[in-house]
């Protein structure tokens, strides 16, 4: 049978349907609702951070935090990864603001924290760093750097859904921290998002502004578009996280067998867990050295294929690479365009079994 690179984590049909049963009998569907107050309240308690905004989606979450956070102005500059989902770099860039692209960490993949300094400018606004692969960036340097400038922080946590770092929600570091809650996501609501904030200034403009801008009413106070998450998606929400923990512990078991099988093998990296983290297992990125392993990541990736096994390049290529943003590229990033090309996705999620895990590291191995 195809083993994909991730399958959805689901409730029991029934489950749902007892969870959307008062939403047929309201007809309450969505603006808010009690199903969607319901699940808020929820997941600020799962996520340990005072405050969170639902969205449809975690794409529009992250843009209209940047709104949210009035970080709009002629000429401003967002420094940011280029290894990353697409998504980051439009939240900027949709918002009329310049991504200004920092390498990574080989470490970890994430944001350079040595690199950022070089890059602010008086324009800079804003630094907008990706917990990639549920790695959690540098938050103490990063922080410290943007108090120093003045600068916000709003980090894209898409992959990072009820990780902490030393005892935290990461959700409480930065100004704002966006959740995506998609279907291929460790926690899902079908699509979804939320940011994650501190400050209670931000409560009323990001409800705002995911409703049209209408302030009072009636009145529009702002312009933006429509973003807010529907009661069906709610209620998948509530069911799903009821079930984080069995998640999780599915995820655990796959993730702990990849590293029997592969960790210290000559020639491939894997991202061990970060000291001070609680992991959330969402991705199983595996760097392949071919002078040493003998095999590139692509090779691998097409024996893959040929069994029906299929991993993914999450993120080929970097963003800086990407049409729509060679000319915005700005200065070489030879970290994050390396690894672009040298990690590969393996499968993980709830139910794959250790023996799908030996089927997948065998054909890795394969001379
Ligand atoms: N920032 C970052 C760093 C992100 O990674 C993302 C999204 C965002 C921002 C934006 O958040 P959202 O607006 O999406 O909430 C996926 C997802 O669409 C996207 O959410 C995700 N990142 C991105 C990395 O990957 P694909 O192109 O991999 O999806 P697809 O359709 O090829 O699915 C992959 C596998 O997942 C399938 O082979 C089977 C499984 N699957 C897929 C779907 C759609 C399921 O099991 N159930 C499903 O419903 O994009």
């Amino acid at each position: 049978m195809a083993i994909l690179v991730t399958r959805s984590s689901m409730p029991s049909l029934e489950e749902y349907i007892e969870e959307i049963r008062p939403i047929f009998e309201s007809r309450h569907l969505t603006n808010m609702g009690p199903v969607h107050q319901k699940f808020q309240r929820q997941l600020e308690d799962y996520l340990g951070v005072p405050s969170v905004s639902l969205f449809t989606n975690g794409h529009l979450a992250l843009e209209t935090a940047v709104q949210a956070l009035d970080l709009r102005r002629p000429g401003g500059e967002v420094i940011t990864t280029p290894f990353t989902f697409v998504s980051t770099t439009h939240a900027i860039v949709r918002n009329g603001l310049k991504p200004v692209f920092c390498d990574i960490r080989e470490s970890d993949y994430t944001m350079d924290p040595e690199k950022i300094e070089a890059l602010i400018t008086d324009r800079t606004v804003a630094i907008m760093p990706v917990h990639v692969y549920g790695n959690i960036c540098d938050v103490d340097r990063i922080g410290a750097i943007a108090r120093k400038h003045g600068l916000k922080v709003i980090y894209d946590g898409a992959h990072a859904f009820g990780e902490t770092y030393r005892g935290t929600g990461v959700g409480a570091f930065g100004d704002a921290t966006m959740f995506s809650f998609h279907a291929t996501k460790v926690f899902n609501t079908v699509e979804g998002g939320a940011v994650a904030f501190t400050d209670e200034r931000y409560a009323q403009a990001l409800q705002e502004l995911k409703n049209f801008g209408i302030h009072g009413g009636e009145d529009a106070a702002a312009v933006a578009g429509n973003a807010k998450m529907d009661e069906f998606r709610a209620a998948m929400g509530i069911c799903n996280l009821r079930r984080m923990d069995r998640c999780i512990a599915g995820r655990k078991a796959a993730h702990d067998r990849y590293f029997q099988r592969l960790d210290g093998v000559a020639g491939l990296r894997l991202c061990p867990t970060q000291p001070d983290v609680t992991p959330n297992y969402a991705y199983l990125p595996v760097c392949f050295d071919p002078r040493i392993f003998g095999k590139d990541r692509d090779q691998v990736l097409e024996q893959l294929r040929e069994q029906e096994i299929y991993g993914r390049r999450y993120f080929y290529p970097a963003v800086n690479d990407m049409t729509c943003y060679r000319e915005l590229a700005g200065e070489p990033t030879p970290v994050a365009r390396e690894t672009s090309l040298r990690v590969l996705c393996l499968p993980l999620y709830e139910e794959l079994t250790p023996a799908e895990v030996d089927r997948i590291c065998d054909v890795i191995l394969e001379k």
